[in-house]
């Protein structure tokens, strides 16, 4: 790439455009200026790129969500020339670091999001024909800020100074159609650069815009908000990002989005299709896989065949033929609330002809279920459990199996409980569908990028850079892990970025931390099952210990914090008020407080993720064994040099696997565990046996913390002991592992004095974290799912 003409371009447009230098440009106006040079100047390639790899089979992503984060500085790192623009920014007197203000494109939740946008960044680097499709949501998931403790979610109009990056295709707009409104929907293109730009993908996000701004009669009348109601209505569909979790409400419009987009990209599938291969749509499944992420697409099955039958008069059962050749299903959580449930009567009002098909799928899985059931394959009971429809309600997940050629869980251990647990029905119905497909994360983002100390200390050691693509070359450091210059130099980087995140968190919180203290973090969604809840009653616990003397050598430990938490979660925002009330006390105990501090960080994001994961000494994975899917923040701090200390949930089974137990910190019970005392357990007992326990326990109630008179804190204290209708007491049994978590806690603590060897363990996790690359995922699912 010509540097000095991207250069002169970016100065060109700031001119033109803001009537600034880019040296006294604002942040947002250096982004779009740097951006849009280098959008344009990649413009060619990856335009013909496209051309050429849509004649080809290829794979496509299907995602409600796509949590990219900020694209600049992965897109130059990517293409090569991060620190060539860099220093000639330098000479300019530009400061590069001002993009560090530019906004988070949030268009997702959390995991699921987040991975795929790993997904489609290591695709496009290993040369796997795969483009992603999605919503572009004018506001992405909130901003949080806090108010005496307790969250607040502001609007998040990422896109208000522009977005550099993607390329408004009107001409490729579709027509998606409703009972009671038509929308058009009009595609952005992203470009997906892989690493070294010899090959660039697309993901494109879909907006909906109205089919007539406004209404002119109605505008002449004066009747200005009518004139703009069907305008209006069609933006609300990609207006906004769902945060999951949340009640009910807005479900209709949520569903809209789910039709929106996959009616959108299967039409846009339809129509490449009929341009490069053939006017007969036979062999569609020949040239498509695509995958779905999660439930959220699954409503493309129905469409699919809906313009199969009906546009492009195929017969219902090639259609579904086809459907079966064409999709995928990943599953990524257990959660009940998660696995999506439809009222017919809502898909029969906003769209009858795809309840009609929905129908037929259904009869026609209940007809081949009937021979099984005849010839006592499987039983009457499965069958009636396997329904797509069932009462009125449409089963996602079962539509999706369905409709698949292939399911796939994101760890060894969830693959093995949707097997044996909650899909295990359709297990039995259909073994060989059923896959595993461990997760990853990028490298160049979760490393190259984040951490670019220990990048070089990496390329230094192995004499080449070849990890950017090839991680599993890591292992080939561990050896040096004998060596105590090596261990010294290593431990000297994690305390340079210990230095920046205390640096970064003053800045943006007006905290200060201790970069001479054990940084303890846990950043993920604010759910129950995670259980941040536990780590803060333990660390109440801890406090109580340190005060009454039975902790004279603990290790001064800062515990982070990073969490949004749905808006309409209660108990979810009365853990971040506990949180945040745990510290203040704990702030204001000079006992303690030269041992604890706990920080929550607001307004946790991938920006924020990328600063905390090279910053950590301990990885918080502590989720009730059997109900995290996998994780994936736990392989970015694997990978960055922090311990695991967590359960025996998710994908820590295989960190622990690839780097040793003897180098990580396990408690607690396993899947196994819990599920024999499941009947038996009774939280009451261990509260009643342990007044250290009841102790902690009673502080949420006493009055030493408040919680702002909303009855949070009591409520909280009574989903331990008493449950819900909706839960069991202690439903993701934290008194069970309570004490086990203390003990490892303060056998890290006491580890950590010990610095060499525990920098040790640090560098040998990094050294094990080959299997963790999406690069490894990708290739994976490319063989085994999609045959490109
Ligand atoms: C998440 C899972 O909770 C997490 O364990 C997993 O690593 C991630 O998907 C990617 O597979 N699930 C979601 C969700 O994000 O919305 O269900």
């Amino acid at each position: 790439m010509d540097i000095n003409k991207v250069i002169k371009s970016a100065q060109d447009k700031c001119k033109i455009e803001y009537g600034k230098e880019l040296s006294n440009a604002l942040a947002w106006q250096l982004h779009n200026s740097l951006s849009e040079s280098i959008r344009e100047e990649i413009g060619g390639k990856w335009q013909e790129l496209k051309i050429m790899s849509d004649k080809n089979r290829k794979a496509y992503y299907f995602s409600a969500e796509f949590l990219i984060g900020r694209s600049i500085q992965n897109n130059l790192l990517n293409l090569g020339i991060l620190d060539e623009i860099n220093n000639k920014l330098k000479d300019l007197n530009v400061d590069f670091g001002i993009l560090e203000e530019i906004e988070d494109a949030a268009l997702g939740n959390g995991g699921l999001g987040r991975l795929a946008a790993c997904f489609i960044e290591s695709a496009a680097t290993m040369d796997i024909p795969l483009d992603g499709y999605g919503i572009r949501y004018k506001f992405g998931l909130f901003k949080q800020e806090f108010q005496d403790g307790f969250q607040i979610e502001k609007a998040d109009d990422w896109s208000k100074y522009g977005d550099p990056w993607s390329l408004r295709k009107y001409e490729d707009s579709v027509l998606v159609k409703f009972s009671d409104q038509n929308v058009i929907a009009v595609p952005y293109d992203i470009p997906i650069i892989g690493y070294k730009g010899n090959n660039i993908s697309t993901l494109r996000l879909w907006q909906a815009e109205p089919v007539n701004e406004f209404d002119f009669n109605l505008f002449n009348d004066q009747n200005y908000d009518l004139a703009v109601k069907e305008k209006n209505k069609a933006e609300d569909i990609s207006r906004v990002l769902y945060p999951n979790d949340d009640t009910l409400d807005g479900k209709k419009l949520r569903f809209r989005q789910q039709y929106f987009f996959s009616s959108a990209s299967l039409q846009d599938l339809i129509r490449k299709f009929k341009r490069n291969h053939s006017e007969d749509l036979l062999d569609f499944a020949k040239y498509n896989v695509i995958q779905l992420n999660d439930t959220h697409p699954t409503i493309a099955i129905p469409e699919l065949i809906r313009l199969l039958v009906d546009e492009e008069k195929l017969s219902f059962e090639s259609a579904l033929d086809i459907c079966k050749k064409t999709f995928a299903y990943t599953n990524h959580t257990i959660m009940q609330e998660a696995l999506e449930k439809w009222d017919i009567g809502l898909i029969k009002e906003l769209l009858p002809r795809i309840y009609e098909i929905i129908k037929q799928i259904h009869n026609n899985f209940e007809e081949e279920k009937k021979d099984l059931v005849k010839n006592k394959i499987i039983s009457k009971a499965l069958s009636n459990r396997t329904k797509i429809i069932n009462k009125n309600t449409l089963h996602m997940a079962h539509m999706a199996i369905y409709g698949s050629s292939y399911v796939n869980g994101v760890a060894q251990i969830h693959t093995d409980i949707i097997k044996s647990d909650v899909l295990k029905d359709f297990y039995q119905l259909y073994p060989s569908k059923f896959q595993n497909k461990t997760n990853g994360i990028t490298q160049r983002r979760w490393l190259a990028l984040c951490n670019r100390e220990l990048s070089s200390f990496i390329s230094n050691n192995l004499g080449n850079e070849n990890w950017i693509t090839n991680l599993s070359d890591l292992k080939k450091l561990e050896p040096l892990s004998k060596s105590t210059s090596i261990i010294e130099e290593f431990s000297n980087i994690k305390q340079i970025k210990k230095h920046q995140l205390a640096d970064y968190i003053f800045r943006k919180e007006g905290i200060a931390i201790d970069p001479q203290s054990i940084y303890d973090i846990q950043i993920k969604r604010l759910h129950e099952y995670k259980r941040q809840l536990l780590n803060i009653l333990t660390i109440l616990y801890m406090y109580n210990e340190i005060k009454s003397g039975n902790l004279n050598n603990f290790y001064k430990t800062t515990f982070i914090f990073g969490a949004k938490a749905a808006p309409g979660y209660k108990r979810a925002k009365s853990i971040i008020k506990l949180i945040n009330e745990v510290g203040n006390l704990i702030d204001n105990d000079p006992l303690v407080s030269s041992k604890i501090k706990v920080v929550f960080v607001s307004n946790y994001n991938v920006s924020y993720a990328e600063k905390l994961v090279a910053a950590a000494d301990i990885s918080e994975q502590i989720s009730t064994a059997g109900t995290e899917a996998s994780g994936t923040g736990n392989m970015k701090f694997m990978l960055n040099g922090a311990v695991t200390l967590g359960t025996l949930d998710g994908a820590n089974v295989e960190i622990v696997q690839e780097a040793g137990r003897e180098n990580n910190y396990i408690f607690g019970s396993t899947v196994d565990e819990i599920s024999s005392i499941s009947k038996s357990y009774s939280p009451i007992d261990i509260y009643k046996s342990n007044p250290k326990v009841k102790a902690v326990l009673d502080m949420l109630i006493d009055g030493t913390l408040k919680d702002g008179k909303t009855k949070g804190f009591k409520e909280l204290y009574d989903s331990i002991l008493k449950g819900a209708s909706w839960h069991t007491a202690d439903h993701y049994y934290l008194l069970h592992d309570f004490m086990s978590y203390v003990e490892t806690r303060i056998k890290v603590n006491s580890d950590f004095s010990s610095k060499y060897e525990f920098r040790k363990k640090c560098y040998i996790n990094m050294c094990n974290a080959g299997k963790f690359s999406s690069d490894r995922t990708i290739q994976d699912y490319a063989k085994e799912i999609w045959h490109v």
